[in-house]
């Protein structure tokens, strides 16, 4: 998820409880002693720092693969292998690890393509106590001051607002708008522990409560001013769509929009790049876990007894077999291939859930200059487009228009580190037609619009650099939401493994993590580390407690 905000400081959060995975960490059984002093005479010695399991065989002998080598991937292989689990294998599609977790380069400069923030950093984040460990975080990140903080992201930044008539806007014409936006949008999180779904979306809930205020509230206001406000409102609803990667707020679940939960601590960044997080994680697996540039094609799991293992085949026609797969795709890859990577299909209500959640695309462009045209104290730059008045977040022509979508920039700091870099910010099918067009393009519709909006006709950017997360045949898109008419019960139905409940076959043949699997970090990477860790703690959990005999039998 992008953290921006201002949207959130000003709401509070509980104090986060540790993840429910925590909490089923599995004891040693007893059940176990046994079979310990059968399968010790052959397996020397406890595996590497296993926390978890008594030494016995069954699960050293379990074949685990792992479909995708993002950070859910590589979290869930790490824990089993600990565990001492020893036929462990990632398949990755592409030739690299990491997933969406990307760091680029601008002429020197690092930039994120994909993951920025550590959101929350404290001692309950996963990725902040693992960046910690591994020296990866500035001094200021490190400060418990920083940790405890509780502002639902970052401290307000400090913003420009410029309009479509080439205009610097006043910082107190606009400031109602704002806060009564704010006001909404907190209210909106608040229908979730109310029962039923008064407004359909995020969106229309937020449309009709504007337009009532304004009428109310601003009747004493210019006509002009007015209007203004309300365009501002439609640049805010552009920002809620980034955040949480939507083409429009429409499509958000107004009952679920406080599923999502934040933690304590001021977000941070990594200064040496993101992707210093996946190569250290890399860097404790053995050598060769990996295999890149190995799509999976299908898996083929069953819902008869007789058959004890999975099939999984690879795009160039290689089979592999498996007691347990644990499939990491993004969510949007999903959406786009479950017909053909499943056999049998997934159970309706599965796959009801994938098709009812939403996964959305939220683009970055990197626009560099030789020097900068906003103040040094400056932190974000909004574009307001003095035509939309109507309460917009949804251009109504893409292609002669997406440029409308972008609701502003970011400026990257510190600038003795960045220059002089701004990251612009686009959602939905806007930022999808984005994708298509050459960068070239893409450069001169970002300079047309900043020369308009600044007034300034010979503002020129030195280079771009953009994301392009819709068209990554492995993505498809940024990240999850909950889309209209969802529940947390479609996220309990995300993870939960093949064959489902009450089926006699053989228990944990595929298992899902991800992302978008997350009860309540859905769109993060702590989120997506979480569930890595859960699924192996749920397969280290079934050999802990299951006992000999129920082990298949070509174990023995
Ligand atoms: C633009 C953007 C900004 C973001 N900003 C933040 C942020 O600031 N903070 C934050 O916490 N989160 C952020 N996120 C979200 C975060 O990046 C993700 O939630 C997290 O990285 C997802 O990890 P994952 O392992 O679930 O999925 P992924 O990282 O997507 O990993 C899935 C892997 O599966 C592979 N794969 C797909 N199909 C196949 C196949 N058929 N066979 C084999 N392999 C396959 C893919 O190549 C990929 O490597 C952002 C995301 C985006 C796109
Ligand atoms: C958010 O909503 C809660 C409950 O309705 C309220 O107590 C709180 O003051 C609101 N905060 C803001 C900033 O409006
Ligand atoms: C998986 O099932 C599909 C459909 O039944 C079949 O076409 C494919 O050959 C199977 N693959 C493997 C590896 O069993
Ligand atoms: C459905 C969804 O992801 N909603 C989130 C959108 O972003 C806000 C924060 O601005 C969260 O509170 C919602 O949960």
């Amino acid at each position: 998820m992008l953290w921006m905000v201002d949207l959130k400081h000003l709401f509070t959060c509980t104090f986060w409880l540790i993840s429910k995975a925590e909490e089923k960490k599995s004891k040693p059984s007893c059940v176990y002693r046994g079979f310990f002093f059968f399968f010790s005479s052959t397996e020397k010695g406890r595996s590497c720092g296993s926390p978890l399991l008594p030494d016995m065989g069954g699960h050293r002998d379990a074949k685990v693969v792992i479909i995708g080598c993002g950070i859910a991937g590589i979290a869930a292989a790490q824990k089993l292998v600990k565990a001492g689990f020893h036929h462990v294998r990632i398949l990755e599609a592409t030739g690299r690890s990491g997933g969406r977790i990307k760091t680029g380069r601008i002429g020197d400069k690092i930039v994120e393509i994909g993951a920025n923030w550590i959101h929350g950093p404290c001692e309950e984040n996963p990725v902040f106590c693992l960046a910690r460990q591994y020296g990866l975080l500035d001094p200021e990140a490190l400060k418990p001051e920083n940790q405890a903080l509780d502002v639902g992201g970052h401290l307000p930044w400090v913003p420009r607002f410029f309009s479509s008539s080439g205009r610097e806007l006043n910082a107190e014409d606009i400031l109602p708008a704002q806060k009564l936006f704010l006001e909404l949008i907190n209210e909106s999180s608040d229908f979730q522990s109310q029962r039923g779904e008064p407004w359909p979306s995020v969106g229309d809930f937020l449309r009709a409560q504007v337009q009532q205020h304004a009428a109310e509230k601003w009747k004493d206001v210019d006509e002009a001013t007015r209007s203004l406000r309300l365009c501002v409102i439609s640049n805010m609803l552009k920002v809620e769509c980034c955040v949480n990667g939507t083409h429009t707020m429409d499509e958000v679940s107004m009952g679920a929009f406080g599923v999502y939960k934040t933690l304590p601590g001021l977000d941070c960044t990594f200064p040496g790049g993101y992707e210093g997080l996946t190569q250290n994680l890399m860097a404790e697996l053995p050598a060769g876990l990996v295999t890149y540039n190995k799509p999976v094609r299908c898996v083929n799991w069953t819902s008869a007894k007789s058959a004890e293992t999975v099939m999984v085949e690879c795009d160039d026609g290689q089979k592999l077999v498996a007691d347990h797969v644990i499939v990491t795709v993004p969510l949007g890859y999903l959406k786009k291939h479950h017909s053909t990577m499943f056999h049998p299909p997934l159970p309706l209500h599965k796959l009801h859930s994938v098709q009812r959640l939403g996964f959305g695309t939220n683009n970055k462009i990197f626009v560099e200059f030789d020097s900068p045209w906003w103040d040094a104290d400056c932190e974000v730059i909004f574009f307001v487009w003095e035509d939309e008045d109507a309460v917009v977040d949804q251009v109504p022509d893409v292609q002669s228009s997406w440029i409308k979508k972008l609701f502003g920039f970011t400026v990257l700091k510190p600038t003795e580190r960045y220059g002089h870099l701004l990251c612009g910010w686009i959602s939905g099918h806007e930022s999808e037609y984005m994708e298509t067009l050459s960068e070239q393009q893409v450069t001169d519709a970002i300079t047309q619009l900043i020369r308009r909006f600044t007034g300034n006709p010979i503002i020129t950017p030195r280079r771009i650099l953009r994301s392009q997360w819709f068209h990554d045949p492995w993505t498809c898109g940024s990240y999850s939401n909950l889309g209209k008419g969802c529940s947390e019960q479609d996220l309990d139905n995300l993870m939960e493994p093949l064959p489902p409940k009450g089926s006699k076959s053989q228990p944990l043949q595929v298992l899902f993590a991800g992302e978008a699997t997350h009860h309540c970090y859905f769109s993060t990477v702590h989120g997506a580390v979480l569930t890595g860790w859960r699924e192996a703690d749920r397969l280290i959990s079934h050999y802990s407690l299951i006992t000999p005999s129920e082990f298949p039998k070509s174990k023995f």
